[in-house]
């Protein structure tokens, strides 16, 4: 049994979600979990492993900004102190990778520290220069550095110039959780689609980085070909301008926007065809959400999504920002049921033997004992 401090983000998002599922499954395994946040993670279910301690950032007059580096990092040091943790796993590297770092130096005994890159941390924010050198010098440091794909291990290494190992674990699901349900037992079934209606399903954080108007382009030429409707999930910072595409398209009667959601394995059942033309992904954890429910993906070539969508066999691959190869191959999935079935199946398999929980989360607890013991 160990005890594992877990700091990530509490919110909506790949990498919160990430942290949440794997410390439940941690605590599951008869590990002590103590997750260290500005809020409580929202995906977090009950365990009586799992501990929460909130960090607090008081305000004061002199301060411009709320000095949250400082309070994480003297939650960590509390925690670490007071509930004994054998080993710190940080989620996303800026603020986390260096914030976990200095704590660690402050403890008064040695603690483990583990850094897990989520794919922005490296590609967007480390990389900006106002963060730059104080990133490089957290994933230089950290004992131990795992990234959700070779595709981000290799980029890290090349972005931070840096010829340390980069250990690959690639993001996992519950497939005992993730897997579709009769879609005849979803009430909401009829309200998004009608019988002759296919369904396309996008879920992320709305970012520019999604590109979710290149979808909104898709469907228009789908909907051109074949009655189709599209159920968009999740909310962020281009939700506006996602809507106005969708407005200049005429598409409002045929796009249901339903913002961010809690539970998305009722929705995914209803669907023929998750969507997901990102710019960039490291690894894309709502592909093998959707993949444990049966649903064939179209998603981009980038990144880490090769690593996880085989082209032909559970979805299809198109370049970045290629609406009309996108449109092409969202209709040959969406006009041949046998193809989606085949797919949809296909995906399950490749979650189950690649991506499922009870196959990575024993590879962190591995790193774990690794970095511990000083081989990593
Ligand atoms: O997808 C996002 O933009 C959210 C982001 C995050 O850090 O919360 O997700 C990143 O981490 C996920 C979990 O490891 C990966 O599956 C996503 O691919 C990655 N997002 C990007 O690289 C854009």
């Amino acid at each position: 049994m160990m005890k594992i401090g877990i700091v990530c983000f509490p919110s909506y998002g790949g990498s919160g979600v990430l942290a949440t599922e794997l410390g439940w499954h941690l605590a599951h395994l008869g590990n002590q979990v103590h997750f260290i946040s500005y809020d409580h993670p929202f995906r977090l279910k009950f365990h009586e492993n799992i501990f929460y301690h909130p960090v607090n950032t008081p305000h004061y007059d002199l301060f411009p900004f709320p000095p949250y580096y400082l309070a994480l990092v003297n939650k960590i040091v509390q925690v670490a102190e007071e509930e004994g943790l054998d080993l710190v796993h940080a989620h996303y590297a800026v603020p986390h990778a260096l914030a976990a770092q200095q704590a660690l130096e402050i403890v008064n005994r040695k603690v483990g520290l583990v850094t897990t890159l989520h794919g922005t941390d490296i590609t967007l924010v480390g990389n900006n220069e106002s963060f730059f050198r104080t990133t490089q010098h957290a994933i230089k440091n950290s004992p131990g550095l795992t990234a959700v794909s070779k595709d981000l291990a290799k980029l890290t290494r090349e972005v931070f110039n840096i010829q340390r190992p980069v250990r690959c674990i690639y993001n996992f699901v519950d497939v005992n959780e993730y897997k579709r349900m009769n879609p005849e037992s979803i009430p909401c079934r009829l309200r998004y689609r009608s019988k002759e209606e296919k369904l396309i399903i996008h879920i992320s954080n709305f970012r520019a980085v999604k590109r979710v108007e290149d979808l909104i382009e898709v469907f228009y030429g789908v909907q051109k070909n074949i009655p189709a409707r599209l159920l968009l999930i999740g909310d962020g910072p281009t939700r506006d301008a996602v809507s106005a595409r969708i407005r200049e398209k005429n598409l409002q009667r045929k796009v249901v926007f339903l913002g961010a959601q809690d539970n998305v394995i009722p929705l995914l059942s209803i669907a023929d065809l998750l969507v997901l033309p990102s710019e960039k992904e490291a690894f894309g954890l709502v592909n093998i959400e959707a993949m444990a429910c049966e649903v064939p993906v179209l998603a981009t070539e980038a990144g880490g999504i090769p690593e996880v969508i085989v082209h032909g066999e559970t979805g299809f691959l198109a370049p970045v920002g290629d609406i009309e190869k996108m449109t092409e191959l969202a209709l040959e999935i969406l006009k041949n049921p046998d193809l989606q079935k085949k797919m949809g199946l296909e995906g399950r398999k490749r979650v189950i033997e690649n991506f499922s929980s009870d196959r990575i989360v024993p590879l962190y607890l591995d790193y774990y004992r690794e970095v511990l013991s000083g081989k990593s």
